[in-house]
């Protein structure tokens, strides 16, 4: 079993596998990094990067100028192979995984005995065994443990060692979580499990727990899945207070002083490519079991449609009132609009023609395709907050919470996020 591991190979260059395959660089690993985006594989060996995270900058040149990270588009030989690709669903909310097996495929032909393959995209319960599986289908030279019918019963003489061990990072926090954060490594048997250990030992200062591949995908999934369902809670709670005509920020403060309480924010809907996304893996899997889950998905989901109305209503009292929709990210201080609530929200507003949409929102520079209509502007936050009839707060960005309420004084304000306490 080796325990030495130098050269790296890392397949996704996005969110994780960018900043994974620069840290190991920094850690005088030799990294060889693989994206299917040319554009992006020239931005990284220019030593510049693609992507908005704290730090990130930084990390890359440093990694790049050391000779230690290199990017190009196809896999090349190495001792560890990080997946890092996405793992979306289709339109039915059904997983998508092509992603994890065309990398997969790109892989197979570089791997060679005593190689270590870890796949660390969040994934459906039995993804890293299906790695394995097709590993093993294009690979049938390579003893893989439990696959090969020829090793059943032979001890550890394996020539491959495949886990999984899910990212946990929070965008935002990417650098310092990636070492900082526990562990959860899972592989398909436990020498696997053992070896992928070894190697995350060499770089995180977390602790490093260790189960099984399927039980490693589950605890991922489920801690979205935990964070989706709170938020749901909140979520409900600002439609029963709605209702009831109460301040639901005051109710959560209060509720929040018993000592076993503790309710998340309520907000506009839930955003990103993970907590919206993760839960419905599960209920995929077992959906007559999956009720709750499902349920804090929906209620989640519909949030986007409940701002809509609530603006619809307070614009019908002017004739064409202009509406500014502070922040477009999917969450406070990201410039990252991916499956973003507040994107949604203003593109629907902007279909109802209630009148000009204007966007504030200071981490971009130019609007994304689905706004480039005729009614969405991108402006100043100092023009929204002399010009606009309607302000409505999307995102909790730090510039937004900073504004005096006195400037939001004789405008109709929708605070989504409970940034004015009004
Ligand atoms: N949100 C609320 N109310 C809250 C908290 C969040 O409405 O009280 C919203 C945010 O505005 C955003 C969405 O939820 O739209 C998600 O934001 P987030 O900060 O909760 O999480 P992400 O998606 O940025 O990162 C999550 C993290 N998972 C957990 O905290 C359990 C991160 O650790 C994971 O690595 C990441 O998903 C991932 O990649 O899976």
């Amino acid at each position: 079993m080796i325990s030495e591991f130098n050269k790296i190979c890392v397949v996704g260059l996005g969110y994780i596998g960018l900043p994974t395959a620069s840290l190991l660089a920094t850690k005088g690993f030799a990294v060889h990094g693989v994206d299917i985006s040319s554009k992006i594989v020239e931005i990284i060996n220019a030593g510049k990067i693609h992507i908005v995270e704290p730090d990130l900058d930084v990390l890359v040149k440093s990694a790049v100028q050391s000779g230690r990270l290199k990017a190009s588009m196809d896999p090349v030989p190495a001792d560890v192979f990080i997946l890092a690709v996405p793992t979306p669903f289709k339109d039915d909310h059904v997983p998508d995984i092509s992603y994890v097996e065309a990398a997969t495929r790109s892989i197979a032909p570089c791997l060679s005995p005593g190689n270590l393959v870890i796949l660390e995209s969040t994934c459906p319960v039995g993804t890293t065994e299906k790695v394995a599986g097709w590993i093993q289908e294009l690979r049938p030279d390579l003893r893989i443990p439990n696959l090969s019918p020829m090793v059943i019963g032979s001890g550890t003489d394996f020539q491959l060692f495949i886990a999984h061990c899910p990212e946990r990072v929070l965008p935002g926090q990417i650098l310092k979580e990636l070492v900082e954060n526990d562990r959860i490594v899972g592989g398909i048997n436990e020498p696997s499990t053992e070896v992928a250990k070894g190697f995350y030992k060499q770089f995180v200062s977390g602790t490093v727990l260790i189960t099984d591949s399927r039980t490693a995908e589950l605890a991922k999934l489920v801690e979205n899945t935990y964070r989706d369902v709170n938020i749901a809670f909140a979520n409900e709670l600002s439609l029963i207070c709605e209702g009831l005509k109460i301040d639901v920020w005051k109710l959560i403060e209060f509720a929040n002083h018993h000592p076993r309480v503790n309710i998340l924010k309520p907000g506009p809907g839930v955003g990103g490519h993970c907590i919206a996304v993760d839960p419905w893996f599960i209920v995929d899997a077992l959906p007559e079991e999956a009720k709750l889950i499902r349920t804090a998905r929906e209620i989640n989901d519909a949030k986007p449609d409940f701002v809509v109305k609530k603006v619809k209503e307070n614009a019908a009292r002017f004739k064409a009132p202009t509406i500014a929709c502070l922040g477009l990210a999917y969450k406070a201080n990201v410039d990252d609009l991916r499956e973003s609530p507040s994107v949604e929200i203003v593109r629907q507003l902007a279909a109802l023609h209630l009148g000009d949409i204007w966007a504030v929102e200071p981490h971009i520079e130019k609007l994304p395709s689905t706004l480039a209509l005729c009614n969405v502007h991108l402006v100043p936050l100092m023009d929204a907050l002399k010009k606009a009839d309607i302000i409505v707060g999307l995102v909790d960005h730090a510039v937004f919470r900073e504004i005096d309420p006195c400037e939001l004084a004789g405008k109709i304000v929708i605070d989504t996020r409970g940034m004015w306490h009004l």
